[in-house]
């Protein structure tokens, strides 16, 4: 299924791809490293990073390509939160709140002493302020207290990888479980040093229920 077909079936069919994480790739597990300081940087250094890279980032259930490349960059990773009505069931619709239109957020990729300047863009039409809390970032609640963005705002951040693993991100303004259980929530995925095992295929699903009023 391509990114096009798979963006119309998810509009059609977004409650398939809703919440409770169920990755299929690796081990949750925390760690990495953050500082930081306000509109700006989070430094810590193992290296100093060779190349500078746009990360690819996949909706579910696509992930990006597996990394190759064997030393660190530094990664630009373009968040938009978007809160946009889609059909929730045959004639039900929701007013979803998400990462880059999606919910699960997109999937992100990154390897180890990778430094990701992360840019959080809040739409001009959003009616509510969002942010993001990566849980690969050890640091003051996962770069949430740095992206706090009002509609038509962008913050920004950055932090280093140090510690593999497949962690969960989502939004971090209160009331957070209503920014989460609205659909601000998705993973990202921090390669070892030197690579996972191949696979045939990767992809990451995940499921969630909703209660709605009827008539909603
Ligand atoms: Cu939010």
């Amino acid at each position: 299924m391509n990114s096009t077909t798979f963006s119309s079936h998810i509009s059609r069919y977004p409650w398939r791809w809703l919440a409770t994480m169920g990755g299929v790739i690796a081990a949750l597990t925390c760690g990495s490293i953050a500082t930081v300081e306000a509109q700006g940087t989070i430094e810590t250094s193992l290296a100093v990073p060779a190349s500078v890279i746009t990360a690819e980032l996949a909706p579910p259930p696509n992930v990006p390509p597996t990394i190759t490349r064997r030393t660190p960059a530094k990664v630009i990773v373009e968040l938009e939160t978007i809160e946009k009505r889609a059909p929730l069931a045959d004639g039900v619709d929701y007013e979803f709140w998400t990462f880059n239109g999606t919910v699960p957020g997109p999937f992100m990729r990154v390897r180890v002493g990778d430094t990701i300047e992360l840019h959080l863009k809040n739409a001009p039409d959003s009616k509510f302020p969002h942010s993001i809390d990566l849980h690969a970032v050890t640091g003051p609640h996962g770069g949430a207290m740095l992206t706090q963005t009002a509609p038509s705002q962008t913050t920004a951040f950055q932090w280093k990888a140090l510690n593999p693993g497949l962690y969960v991100y989502h939004c971090a303004t209160p009331l957070v479980p209503h920014h989460v259980a609205n659909g601000m929530y998705g993973l990202i995925l921090v390669e070892p040093e030197y690579g996972l095992a191949p696979v045939d295929r990767e992809f990451f699903t995940s499921c969630k229920e909703i209660f709605i009023p009827r008539g909603r």
